[in-house]
């Protein structure tokens, strides 16, 4: 009699040789980045408390979101090119529920805002105004999210502003310090929970000094995030504007479909972009992570320097760094 198994490999869900255990413990967390670190640590203890996928991505964005100090999520974000410090965020669950929220201001968690618009409203995304009403309407607090330190950063940029888009700017420094403390940016998170279920959040204040109004890819279900509950999850970090040209994370989630390993998967759409894009993506860094539904966790990107943390059921974290096409 057919197995389950042989039906989903049948279904080309569950790649050939698929019954190999992968060498480390399966992970049930995987975050972009350093700081995906203590957002794994808040998500994990989640699913310790009964919590499902999308409380434990919601909870280890929360985290990065209310820190403050790494000028691309949340508090703290550094602001588009008139000052004004915008969010763009979005979540996915096991059962294609989508939510999302961009250019919202004055609201520090842009994940539970994004969470509220997937499960209080007919619509999957609300930008701006609109946005902020929304959330100011469901309780959420309001404050000025630009610090100091990012209106400094600001103020500093506007010297030498020549009033165009910078893509990249907010990775500056990255070249030279790769892995290093200025190295954080975008966080994208992908989860399992106790019940197998999948789910997904990416969460960012954008490119910085960005024209007003930019949206990037994170907001965007397939660019910044995506999750198929039979497959497994993608988010994508780097620059927005080229993410969004493969359509990222959808596209590594339909290459695991089709039998490749999270890091084959990534992989494969970052040379894809580079194909489609040539030189024009000689100078930018983009950078994808997945996790499939068995656990294994692979990321790829552009330039070398992309970290990202992955996380078992016991809460044991390690942080890899990814591979890259430039090399
Ligand atoms: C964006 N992908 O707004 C985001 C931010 C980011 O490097 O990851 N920048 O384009």
């Amino acid at each position: 009699m057919p197995t389950r198994r042989d039906a989903l490999t049948a279904a080309g869900l569950v790649p050939l040789g698929a019954a190999r255990l992968p060498d480390p413990p399966p992970a049930v967390m995987v975050s972009t980045w350093d700081f995906g670190r203590q957002a794994n640590a808040a998500g994990v203890a989640r699913r310790r408390a009964g919590g499902s996928a999308l409380d434990m991505v919601e909870a280890g964005g929360r985290v990065v979101e209310a820190e403050g100090g790494n000028g691309s999520v949340g508090l703290g974000g550094m602001p588009d090119r008139d000052g004004r410090v915008t969010l763009d965020a979005c979540v996915m669950d096991w059962e294609g529920g989508i939510g999302a929220v961009a250019a919202l201001e004055d609201v520090v968690h842009a994940v539970s805002v994004a969470r509220a618009v997937m499960e209080k409203t007919p619509h999957w995304m609300l930008v701006g105004g609109g946005a902020r009403e929304f959330a100011v309407a469901q309780g959420f607090p309001t404050q000025d999210l630009l610090t100091p330190a990012a209106e400094a950063a600001w103020r500093e940029w506007l010297k030498t502003s020549e009033y165009a888009p910078r893509p990249n700017s907010e990775n500056e420094g990255w070249a030279s310090m790769p892995g290093g403390p200025n190295n954080h940016d975008t966080i994208g998170l992908l989860a399992i929970d106790a019940q197998s279920r999948m789910a997904g959040a990416c969460t960012t204040s954008g490119m910085a000094f960005k024209m007003r109004g930019r949206v990037g890819d994170s907001p965007i279900v397939g660019c910044g995030l995506y999750v198929d509950d039979a497959v497994g999850g993608a988010t994508a970090t780097g620059v927005g504007e080229d993410v969004v040209r493969v359509a990222g994370s959808h596209a590594v989630v339909e290459a695991m479909r089709h039998g490749m390993d999270p890091t084959a998967a990534c992989r494969s759409v970052i040379e894809r972009l580079a194909t489609v894009r040539g030189t024009k993506v000689a100078g930018h860094q983009v950078a994808l992570l997945a996790l499939d539904k068995r656990g294994r966790a692979g990321g790829f990107a552009l330039q070398p320097g992309f970290t990202y943390a992955v996380t078992d059921a016991d809460g044991g974290t390690r942080m890899e760094r990814a591979g890259a096409l430039f090399a």
